[in-house]
Formats: structure tokens, sequence, C-alpha cells
């Protein structure tokens, strides 16, 4: 069991400024939360992402409900985070719900990080966009990819908003242990890049930076996210089928699936202007394999805990992108059409 270290790092007994200005406890005109880095979701990595921000400077959690942890009419809780080493700690978290704020409350925010499930993005981002400040940035950080293209027509139908929009992804690994308490169970690379509009705030960026261990800004985030995407049409469906942790892909049986899902989707980044390598993106996955070996994917955890998984942005998107282009993808048609019959028979 990981060591309980709940003396000196409980912030809410500090005298910090809160970052909330009001006092009474209803969402109002008069409510405007002192932060400027907003995180949607509240699931593993988002959970992680907040307690990484907020030892430095305090976010705001962005939920559908206010049932994850907090009653509903206590903005302010305290999250969890148990650490790599095993020690626990504790911060202020102030969360709120979006369905009950208006503009007013957004008004100093200045990044949006969107950590919901893939399928989730472009609700949270319909229900976000009329609420958060004119050049607010907005990063999604994700599996799969697709959303980006629905959020990019989004922003398109608002241009006077003058939203930023960037991408990104992370290999940090965490584990939801309650609706307030999160264990961060790997180190990883996080990656963010610009996709369109105003570029981030290099302030805000600087924050993120500083917050996030590992965390680096590329040049070309779409090619980042095909070599992320084509290491998740592997491992996702296959240990997901197969009910089995990422290391045993490791096994022979697998190699010529790995190699044949790698290769159809390499050919179809090619076709939407991707050149990725096939030996590099073959190694990219067995290291994987060999890092997270004792890790079981999103998507077998999806399936074993019947919820929805994020197939159709995962290997749907390698497919949608090659029906786009002409393109035969047979090996991650298949891959689509059991998750999706699994997911179904549940
Ligand atoms: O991102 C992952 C996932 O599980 O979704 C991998 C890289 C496969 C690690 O488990």
């Amino acid at each position: 069991m990981p060591q309980r270290n709940n003396s000196n790092r409980n912030l809410l007994n500090t005298t910090q400024k809160p970052a909330f200005d009001v006092s009474d406890n209803h969402v109002n005109d008069k409510h405007v939360y002192q932060t400027d880095i907003a995180i949607i979701g509240a699931g593993a990595i988002g959970s992680l992402l907040y307690c990484q921000l907020a030892a430095i400077k305090q976010p705001l959690l962005l939920t559908r409900s206010r049932s994850v942890g907090a009653t509903s009419h206590d903005d302010f809780s305290t999250i969890t985070l148990e650490t790599l080493s095993g020690d626990s700690l504790h911060q202020p978290c102030i969360q709120a719900d979006i369905n009950q704020l208006n503009k007013a409350a957004l008004a100093n925010i200045k990044l949006v990080i969107v950590c919901v499930k893939a399928y989730q993005v472009t609700d949270a981002i319909s229900s976000i966009l009329t609420l958060i400040p004119q050049g607010c940035h907005i990063l999604l950080l994700h599996n799969g990819m697709g959303p980006h293209l629905q959020v990019l027509a989004l922003l398109k139908q608002q241009p006077q908003l003058k939203q930023g929009l960037s991408l990104g992804t992370t290999s940090q690994a965490a584990l939801k242990l309650g609706p307030l308490q999160v264990r961060h169970t790997g180190k990883g690379k996080s990656i963010i890049g610009h996709l369109s509009g105003p570029v981030m705030p290099l302030a805000i960026q600087n924050q993120l930076l500083a917050a996030v261990e590992d965390m680096s800004v590329v040049d070309d985030i779409v090619t980042s996210l095909w070599q992320k995407l084509i290491v998740n049409c592997a491992i996702n469906p296959l240990t997901a089928l197969a009910q089995c942790a990422n290391g045993e892909l490791a096994q022979p049986q697998y190699k010529l699936q790995i190699e044949a899902i790698t290769q159809e989707c390499i050919m179809v980044a090619k076709a939407d202007g991707v050149n990725l390598s096939l030996p590099d993106s073959v190694a990219i996955i067995n290291q994987v394999i060999k890092l997270t070996a004792n890790n079981f994917s999103s998507m077998h955890q999806d399936i074993h805990h019947n919820r929805k998984t994020e197939i159709q942005q995962i290997n749907g998107y390698v497919v949608a992108r090659a029906a786009h282009h002409g393109l035969t993808v047979a090996m991650n048609q298949s891959m689509l059409t059991k998750i999706t019959a699994l997911e179904s028979a549940q």
C-alpha cells in the first residue's frame, strides 16, 4: 500500500488566496473564477493534469455534474493524487458544472484543456464555446483522432470568437481511484502543438510545460498524433479482443496482425499527407508493448467495464479516412467490426 502523507501538503489549510471571489454558493453573474486554466473532464488524465497544474497555479475543473465529489452547493473540495512514489498529495479542487455556468464566471479563462473521452469532445466544446471568453485557447487531449475536424468546423462557424486550437497527447498513465482521487501509475512523454487560429499564449504554455513533467511543444502535431494513433490502432483492439495486458502482444502470434494494421495506417496517413515509416512505427509499437507490458489498454478496460470504447476515433478514424481516399483497410475494418460487436453485445 502506498504510504499516506497528509501532513504538509494539504493546501486547504493554508492562507492561499481563494481562486473564486464570492462568498455565496450559487453560480450567478457575480461569480468570477480567478483562474486562467480550466480542465474539462475529471477522468484519470483530467484529474492527473488538474493535480499537476494545481501544484503551480490553481486551475478550475469543469464537469457535467458536480457529483464528482462535491455536494451541489460546494465548489471547493479536495482532490487527492497518489504520486509515483506512493505519497498522497491533497490539493484544493475548485470545480463547476458546465451546465450551471455563465459567461461572466469564465471571464478569466485563457486556456481550456479538454480531457474527456474522444466521443464526448464535440459535445463538450459545443457546451463551452459560447461561455469562454473571446481568444480563449482550446487544447484537445484525448486518445484517437477525428474530433479535431468537428471542432475545427465548429470554430469556423464562429470566427469572431478568435479561438485558437491546439492538439496534444500524453503517455502518462493514471488510474482513477474514486471521484476525486487519482493514482499516477506511469511516467510518459506529453506533446502539444498548434493546429489553428491564434497560438496558445506563451505565459499559459509555459505554465503547462512547467507543471507537466516531460511535456514539449512540437511543430507538426498532426504527424505526432498519427504516430500515436498507429500505436493505439494496434494495441487497443488486440488487447481488448484477447482480454490481455499489453505485454502479451509481444508473443509471436500477434506479429503479422500488428504489421498488417500498421501498414494500412501508414498507407492512409500518406494519403492524408503524413509520411511515416513502417519499420519505425512497428518498432515504436513494440517499445510501447514492452514499456507498458503490465498495463491494460484503455480499450481493454472499457470493454471489461462494459463502457463505450473509443474505437470510432481509433481504427474507425483510419477506416473513415481510407474510405475518403477510396482505399481498403481490411485489418482496421475487422478491428472496428469486432470491437463494435463486443460493445453492442454489452
Ligand atoms: O494509449 C494507450 C491506451 O491504452 O489507450 C496505450 C499506449 C496502448 C497504452 O496502454
